[in-house]
């Protein structure tokens, strides 16, 4: 692959501050040397910064202005990467997500491919601007890319993402508002109950196989906090009874051996929240999983 590293040192989805560290963490603990490693070309195309804007007073809304600055200059900049090779998008807090994944929206429907997003969260980020009880716009991307109301101080959308193209994997943390609107919704939602149940290999692989039937693109999006916190500390919305390391790396090494992904967002990690890297460090590692890091090759899985 031709893996464009894109810094996305977005911090304003959220009240907490660290995140605008990410794109450093993730340099400075060697993503670029994993993927180098694994025999990929790698091109760091540094940091994005948002459009010009003019901070406002929303009620209750958080950075609203800001936030809406960074995801025109995301898409734009998303949509340029793909052009060039397979963006990994360093982040940033997930509000990021509303500009890539918009992005790889723009560009799967100029290939006349379907887009796929994959999302590995503790949350599923499916708030409106209306029903976010915390005003913090991390919690609304998929509510923005699927179509939801409300939205109108963002750029619109070229379609809504169809439903039946997402799955959540790693749910354990779901506001009483995103329960019911997601529960009229075909989205494919995984929560650890779930995953404690059947394994995260079964419903991963039910969603992959859709995604190839059709020949689609993907776009996996991966939460710090989709890892359970005591492995993973550094992100400022721990949720306990997270995803295992083994859980994290067996959902990157099954989308390696898919060959499906064809971008990806590294969100939530809060460097200065972390201990002496080890969080920065996974994510990497993980990364390295999705790219073809493994101890043994295995026979590829037919999809
Ligand atoms: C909560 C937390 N559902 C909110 N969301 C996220 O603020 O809307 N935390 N995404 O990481
Ligand atoms: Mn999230
Ligand atoms: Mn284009
Ligand atoms: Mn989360």
């Amino acid at each position: 692959q031709n893996c464009i590293l894109v810094g996305a040192p977005m911090d304003s989805g959220k009240r907490s501050r660290g995140c605008l560290m990410g794109p450093d963490a993730y340099r400075t603990a060697g993503l670029a040397t994993a993927l180098t490693d694994l025999g990929h070309s790698v091109t760091d195309s540094g940091n994005v910064a948002p459009a010009p804007f003019t901070p406002g007073q929303h009620p209750k809304l958080y950075a609203l202005e800001e936030t809406v600055a960074w995801t025109q200059a995301l898409a734009d900049a998303a949509e340029a990467a793909f052009h060039e090779g397979l963006p990994i998008f360093m982040g940033g807090d997930h509000a990021l997500a509303s500009g890539t994944v918009l992005g790889a929206m723009r560009y799967a429907q100029a290939q006349n491919r379907p887009l796929f997003v994959l999302w590995l969260d503790a949350h599923s980020d499916f708030h409106t601007p209306e029903s976010t009880d915390s005003g913090n716009l991390h919690g609304t991307p998929l509510g923005y890319v699927t179509g939801r109301e409300g939205f109108d101080a963002f750029p619109n959308l070229p379609y809504a993402l169809p439903h039946d193209n997402i799955a959540i994997i790693g749910l354990r943390s779901v506001d009483a508002a995103e329960r019911a609107a997601l529960q009229k919704t075909t989205i494919q939602r995984v929560d650890m109950r779930e995953i404690d149940e059947t394994g995260i290999a079964t419903p991963l692989n039910a969603f992959l196989e859709k995604v190839a039937a059709v020949n689609g693109m993907l776009h996996v999006s991966l939460d710090v906090d989709f890892l359970d916190p005591s492995v993973a500390p550094a992100v400022g919305t721990t949720v306990p009874g997270g995803a295992t390391v083994r859980e994290g790396h067996l959902v990157m090494e099954m989308l390696h051996d898919s060959g499906l992904i064809t971008s990806m967002d590294l969100v939530e990690l809060n460097p200065f929240l972390d201990e002496r890297g080890r969080t920065a460090r996974l994510m990497v590692d993980l990364t390295a999983s999705a790219f073809g890091r493994r101890v043994f090759d295995r026979p590829t899985r037919a999809y």
